[in-house]
């Protein structure tokens, strides 16, 4: 698009665009010009934290953190030292549902395992 058909393109959309939201609105009964913000909230986030134990082996713990939290091998093997140093660890940061769905599969492979490995969820 040409910059000078920016001004007028009907296609834009958000602040100071044409959909309504943001745009000046004109209250007739005083004759005073108004301009009504969106009011666009952001999902709350969830931190994933993974804490440490005696028993874990490291190895399924960085298997994990590739397969669960789509960290790559050198990052996985980082922060699993981190947290095995540390006492816990943020594996990932995701909207409420998704957070939930991760604890739940960390506890459910470990457990599989026999494994003592637990996650939980903190809010951003
Ligand atoms: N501390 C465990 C060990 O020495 C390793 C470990 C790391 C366990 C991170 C849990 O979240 C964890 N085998």
């Amino acid at each position: 698009m040409r910059a000078d058909d920016r001004a007028q393109d009907p296609g834009r959309s958000g602040p100071g665009g044409t959909d309504g939201a943001g745009a000046a609105d004109v209250d007739r009964q005083r004759g005073v010009a108004t301009k009504t913000r969106p009011k666009v909230e952001r999902p709350a986030r969830f931190k994933v934290v993974l804490y440490n134990d005696d028993y874990t082996p490291m190895e399924f713990v960085v298997a994990l953190l590739q397969q669960v939290f789509s960290k790559p091998p050198a990052e996985a093997t980082q922060l699993m030292l981190q947290i095995h140093h540390q006492g816990a660890g943020i594996a990932g940061v995701y909207v409420l549902e998704i957070a939930e769905t991760k604890v739940a599969t960390v506890h459910r492979l470990a457990e599989e395992r026999g494994h003592p490995l637990r996650a939980g969820m903190e809010l951003e």
